[in-house]
């Protein structure tokens, strides 16, 4: 018999995991727990690009190549942005857009994020509806960098996450309420998971709201493991800019530092064979009880699926 299981994720590794997680787990045994810091308004259209990854790569529908977006979109729109002299920077195709519209059209009506955002779940295939946002109300991930105090879409996408980050805050995250689902899929987690996403700024968003520490705090209490994926292998962050943030933040650039910034979280972090050394046992243990090898890379489905299996057989 599977766990019931809550993974926290952020967007492209995340996805990725919660891909295999979907596709090892019985219908309905699966809630993922979306990061909302990066979400943003652009063309006054309410944008999730977490969730809108996750979605489109659970419906099998993602751009495979860039890990975000739909696949085979066209790109008019984004060209006609370009000769009015509207933002172009982000590149929204043709096919997202009218998924953007609508969410807007929907939010504006008065409906819950979470509400609106399942139900596109389930417009494109998922009857489950398994992706859950962390917040309802705005969470913003801000960075203070050496150009001064950026939003994170403008630094990630705009800025290409060049300038340096020595400082990461999450605006709203004090007035933030976690959802009655999230509440509801970590009270019924039989285990919890934290994706190979970026710890500083996918994880540590969805941590920022206290309820969601506290129910993961509780879960603990109740014997519910609680199992990280490092983003970090042999020194690298295996997609975007972790390891240069965790190198700016003064931690280690191994799942030592990953397993410093979720100190106190996580009982289990599961890391590349190659990567456990008594080295990084000794340095990562005051952080996390126990460090497991595997095989964590995923580069297929094949990958998702694998490594999916590894940590339900955990
Ligand atoms: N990432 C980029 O690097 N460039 C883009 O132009 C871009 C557009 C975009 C549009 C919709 C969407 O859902 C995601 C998009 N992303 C883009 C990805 C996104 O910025 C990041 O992957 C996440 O926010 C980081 O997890």
């Amino acid at each position: 018999m599977s766990p019931r299981v809550a993974l926290l994720a952020g967007g492209v590794g995340g996805a990725k995991l919660a891909d295999g997680l979907r596709r090892a787990l019985p219908a309905g045994d699966l809630s993922v727990i979306a990061n909302v810091g990066d979400d943003f308004e652009l063309h006054g259209l309410t944008i999730c690009p977490d969730h809108d990854t996750l979605l489109y790569t659970l419906a099998g529908l993602g751009d495979r190549e860039r890990g975000w977006g739909l696949a085979g979109e066209s790109w008019n729109a984004l060209e006609q942005f370009a000769t009015i002299g509207a933002p172009a920077w982000f590149r929204l195709g043709d096919r997202d857009l009218a998924l953007h519209v609508h969410r807007t059209a929907q939010l504006r009506r008065g409906r819950r994020l979470t509400e609106v955002n399942q139900a596109l779940q389930r417009s494109l295939g998922l009857q489950e509806a398994p992706i859950l946002m962390a917040s309802d109300q705005p969470l913003r991930t801000q960075l203070r960098t050496g150009d001064g105090r950026m939003e994170f879409q403008p630094w990630f996408v705009g800025a290409q996450a060049k300038p340096e980050v020595s400082e990461v805050t999450f605006s709203g995250a004090a007035d933030a309420h976690a959802t009655p689902e999230v509440l509801a899929a970590l009270a019924s987690a039989e285990r919890i998971y934290i994706a190979p996403s970026n710890p500083l700024v996918s994880i540590a968003p969805i941590l920022a709201i206290a309820e969601i520490r506290s129910a993961i705090v509780a879960a603990r209490t109740r014997g519910v493991q609680v199992i990280g994926v490092s983003p970090i292998v042999a020194g690298a962050a295996l997609k975007g800019p972790a390891d240069r943030m965790l190198a700016a933040a003064g931690l280690p650039v191994s799942p030592a530092g990953v397993a410093a910034h979720l100190s106190g979280l996580m009982d289990a972090l599961l890391v590349e064979a190659v990567d456990l050394t008594p080295a990084l046992i000794a340095e990562a243990t005051p952080h996390v009880t126990k460090l497991i090898p595997g095989s964590i890379v995923m580069r297929n489905d094949d990958d998702r699926l694998r490594l999916a299996r590894e940590l339900l057989a955990l």
